[in-house]
């Protein structure tokens, strides 16, 4: 990586990023685990303005797995403060430019706070369009699916639904957030090479990127770096390079 430069013209419209990294990194300098959520946090506000400079129309950010509630309470308790630290100093740069905030994954278990604060925030910022920054908490990939399958049976229980007209698009309308569109660029921080239940339905099509950076330690180089390695790289969709090519390729 690091030869050339951007083509702004091929930017992806949708990067999802797997934050992965940030207790190993406190670890490894004598810190707290916790140290390294709070440095994490910093890293957010980084990468948010670097994705928004660059013309990224959205942003999702994987800052809760609903496999995480299982990890020791005093740190979920921790982790809970982070979006309060967040939005203290980034509802107004959020305002301000144009970013307008949603959340993604499962309300119910989240505390109180946590919600005021994020409907604080996606109200404040519902008429911003130049990127969506999505949030996604207490989210699960395969629970979204499962979710939608519930809001589909309920619809055909009424009637709504006719079997017959359910394809790919009609199902998605099912989903969280219909709205949300195929992610072209995955990023994951810290080395693992796993999707780990995040946007299973979004990733279908999506460019995978793994670095071994740990997230506190991941700035915008890093992502301008992520941003040209996908553009380097040609996406067929199934197709083969002469058809991608506009070369045509006969059908077989
Ligand atoms: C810790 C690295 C921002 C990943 C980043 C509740 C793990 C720092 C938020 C945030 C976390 C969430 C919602 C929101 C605004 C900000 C956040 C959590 C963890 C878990 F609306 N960073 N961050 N949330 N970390």
């Amino acid at each position: 990586m690091g030869e050339g430069s951007i083509r702004s013209e091929a930017i992806p419209r949708h990067i999802a990023v797997i934050m992965d990294g940030n207790g190993r990194w406190a670890e490894e300098r004598g810190l707290a685990r916790t140290d390294g959520h709070h440095a994490g946090v910093d890293t957010v506000r980084k990468i948010v303005r670097a994705a928004r400079d660059l013309g990224v129309s959205w942003l999702t950010l994987f800052a809760f797995s609903s496999e995480n509630w299982n990890r020791p309470k005093l740190e979920v308790d921790e982790l809970m403060k982070l979006p309060e630290e967040f939005f203290e100093s980034e509802l107004p740069d959020a305002i301000e430019n144009g970013i307008r905030i949603r959340m993604i994954g499962n309300r119910d278990r989240l505390p109180s706070h946590v919600l005021s604060t994020l409907d604080e925030a996606i109200e404040a910022t519902r008429g911003n369009s130049s990127m969506r920054l999505t949030f996604a908490l207490s989210y699960g990939g395969r629970g979204e699916i499962v979710a939608a399958v519930h809001r589909l049976l309920q619809d055909y229980d009424l009637g709504k639904l006719d079997p017959d007209s359910l394809d790919e698009d009609r199902f998605a309308e099912y989903l969280d957030h219909p709205e949300l569109p195929d992610v072209d660029l995955l990023i994951r921080t810290g080395g693992e090479r796993r999707v780990s239940n995040f946007l299973l339905w979004q990733l279908a099509y999506a460019e995978i990127l793994v670095t071994d950076i740990m997230w506190p330690d991941f700035d915008r180089e890093d992502l301008e770096a992520a941003i040209l390695d996908y553009q380097s790289r040609e996406r067929r969709y199934g197709k083969i390079s002469a058809q991608v090519r506009g070369e045509g390729g006969s059908a077989s």
